[in-house]
């Protein structure tokens, strides 16, 4: 089966790509390489070096023997992305090729427009391009846990059937967004589900928690197949952060009373459940929604965690509670369904003491590549 991965340079499609093509599908990434020039702008890097995409894609065909073709171009241009589809003629496509920061959304007017032009832009030009020459390619698009918000009511996955005046109807439920970024992700909901109404198009709109850790089955086989892993305060998310920042002797950065309760899930179990959504695709017209995470946890629960694991293994790590740069609740109800993966089969890999112990080593081993300025955060919600 052939696959295009759209973002496939970056940390959730990098591992995705190889995942597959491990499994036998024939694998195509499509990329523009801006994730590499956000970075570079920002003055930040990933804390392990990362090789350039032709030459990881070469070393996966050395030692595999399998090939994964590249089309490097920006997916807001229409015309590179119906060549680059029918050059590889795609049965699914994933669609991770995002600008994925919250803080980096939050900058200023600037990038703000930057992020929604780029993600709604890009994802209609996919369903554009499905619409015109792909009409029953399957497209599997990350979504986010942060477009529901953190409702004082339990979170179904997509839709939630409501009685209102004596009548009921099953409906998206209900979005509350908490940065632009999050917000261009609601907004390509709502495309995706009014082109499979309206064109019959089929989706799967996976609404993925925080992702952690950094090794998985196939980037692990090799130094030149490492994947990145973001510490900085723009691009870095919470967990991973934390490791690190234990790892570099950084007081773990709370914000605010840390009873922040998000999804989160190992990276090993994000490449599984995009296998599992391809091998069972949607129907043609539907637009299906699944929760992707495996645990809940609050932020100041994660903090303490690696705080733990860190004294065990005779790091000094203390836990900061800054104040928060974000406008968000602090303490709150949350409980999200999260049923559909596991139906189909996902057997999740849970955050255990091993993981953290192996983030740390990890994060230990390249320790000497962080820079401490980049780890406070500097973008505020605020006015
Ligand atoms: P990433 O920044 O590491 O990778 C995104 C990739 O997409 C980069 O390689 C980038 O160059 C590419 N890209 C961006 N805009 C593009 C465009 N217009 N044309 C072509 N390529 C483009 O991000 P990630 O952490 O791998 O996240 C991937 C997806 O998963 C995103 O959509 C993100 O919203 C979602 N997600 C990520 C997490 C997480 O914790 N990392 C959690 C939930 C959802
Ligand atoms: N947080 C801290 N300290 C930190 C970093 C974060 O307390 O050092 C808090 C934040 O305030 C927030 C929570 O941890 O309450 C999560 O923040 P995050 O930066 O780990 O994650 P977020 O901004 O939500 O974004 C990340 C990915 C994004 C994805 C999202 C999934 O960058 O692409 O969509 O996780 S979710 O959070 O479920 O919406």
């Amino acid at each position: 089966m052939k696959v295009v991965v759209i973002g496939g340079d970056g940390y959730c499609g990098w591992a995705t790509a190889l995942h597959l093509s491990n499994r036998g599908y024939e694998v195509s990434i499509i990329d523009n390489l801006v994730r590499r020039y956000w970075d570079v702008q920002l003055g930040a890097e990933t804390l392990t070096p990362i090789a350039s995409i032709q030459q990881r894609i070469q070393r996966w065909r050395d030692l595999t023997g399998k090939s994964i073709d590249l089309f490097i171009g920006d997916i807001t241009d229409y015309d590179f992305l119906i060549k680059a589809l029918h050059k590889c003629e795609p049965e699914a496509i994933v669609h991770f090729g995002e600008q994925r920061s919250a803080p980096f959304s939050m900058i200023d007017r600037e990038h703000a427009v930057l992020t929604q032009v780029n993600n709604v832009v890009g994802t209609l030009n996919i369903l554009y391009a499905m619409r015109q020459d792909f009409p029953d390619c399957h497209l599997v698009k990350l979504g986010t846990m942060g477009e529901y918000g953190t409702p004082n009511i339990d979170i179904e996955e997509g839709y939630i059937t409501i009685e209102h005046n004596g009548r009921k109807d099953t409906l998206p439920y209900p979005k509350q967004p908490g940065s632009f970024y999050h917000l261009s992700k609601v907004h390509d909901s709502h495309n995706i589900h009014f082109a499979c109404r309206v064109w019959g198009l089929r989706a799967t709109d996976l609404n993925q928690g925080v992702v952690y850790g950094v090794l998985t089955e196939e980037t692990g086989m090799d130094e030149m197949l490492i994947n990145r892993l973001d510490y900085d305060g723009v691009f870095g998310t919470a967990l991973n952060r934390f490791c690190i920042q234990a790892a570099i002797g950084y007081p773990l950065t709370v914000y605010g009373k840390g009873g922040q309760t998000r999804g989160f899930l190992d990276i090993r179990d994000t490449v599984r459940c995009m296998e599992i959504a391809i091998a069972n695709p949607a129907d043609p017209g539907k637009f299906r929604v699944f929760n992707q995470f495996t645990e809940l946890f609050s932020i100041g629960d994660l903090a303490e965690m690696v705080q733990k694991a860190g004294i065990k293994m005779g790091l000094d790590v203390a836990i900061n509670n800054i104040d928060n740069p974000r406008v968000e609740l602090e303490q709150h109800y949350f409980y999200a369904k999260n049923t559909s993966l596991l139906s189909l089969g996902l057997e999740p890999h849970y955050l255990s003491d091993s993981l953290l112990d192996s983030l740390l080593n990890f994060a230990q081993k390249y320790k000497d590549r962080a820079d401490k300025e980049q780890i406070l955060p500097k973008v505020s919600w605020r006015r």
